[in-house]
């Protein structure tokens, strides 16, 4: 499904904007840019998915969640950790919360995130503090969908090489998967999917930047620019 997506944008950024769009799609490809990251985090019957896009304008990521398998009635706290989900699946290795700015050390008496003022307050990875905890409907699902400022695939801020893990209300950790950057390898109109998820041929793992290139980035707006207009049209 994603890859249809993919498939349709690239197709109609090279439509709408001619050759222009189609250098800059295979600029950003060959820059390995990171243009979608996502976490699937799945245990105690909990199947999720968190995808991250590069923002149309100004800043942060888009940041799309669905979850399934949350009893009802209760609030699933969930943040972006540390450390990687090891092979063996151990939650707790993933650590803490990825904190980059310091606002909540071992100084801070009391930590408590406060979304009006998220910079100051927030730990970059506190996506619950920020945007609500996983509230599932009576069928114990979920789905938000919302801009984080103050997320990024590059920099100090970047998600990538970290991880996603969905709490009980207890804190105890229930599920947790890899944040994984994906860059596109090109426009193939002749690519399709049958099943989810994204073809080899479509999308190639997105290297592990630890750090950005901010001419890397400029090159890849136009590119993520199509990808959230057609994403837009095709989940409206
Ligand atoms: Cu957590």
């Amino acid at each position: 499904m994603l890859t249809k997506i993919f498939s349709v944008a690239l197709a109609a950024a090279a439509l709408a904007a001619g050759g222009a769009a189609q250098g800059a799609l295979e600029r950003a490809a060959n820059a390995n840019d990171v243009v979608v990251a996502i976490a699937r985090p799945q245990g105690s019957g909990i199947k999720a998915e968190i995808r991250f896009v590069r923002e149309l304008s100004g800043s942060g990521l888009h940041v799309d969640v669905k979850a399934s398998g949350l009893p009802a009635g209760q609030q699933f706290p969930y943040h972006i950790h540390v450390s990687p989900v090891p092979s063996n699946g151990n939650c707790t290795a993933t650590g803490g919360h990825f904190d980059p700015t310091g606002v909540n050390t071992p100084a801070a008496a009391s930590y408590k995130c406060q979304p009006d003022n998220a910079a100051a307050t927030c730990e970059v990875g506190d996506l619950a503090g920020m945007y609500g905890k996983m509230v599932p409907d009576g069928k114990g699902n979920f789905i938000a969908s919302y801009n984080a400022a103050m997320l990024s695939f590059g920099g100090k801020n970047s998600i990538l090489d970290h991880s996603v893990v969905i709490h009980a209300p207890n804190l105890t950790r229930l599920a947790c998967d890899n944040i994984v950057g994906y860059v596109v390898s090109g426009p193939d109109s002749s690519t399709q999917s049958s099943g989810d998820g994204y073809s080899s041929k479509d999308v190639a793992e997105g290297n592990r930047r630890s750090s950005s290139s901010s001419g890397a980035s400029v090159r890849a707006a136009s590119l993520s620019a199509a990808l959230l207009l057609v994403a837009g049209a095709v989940f409206a």
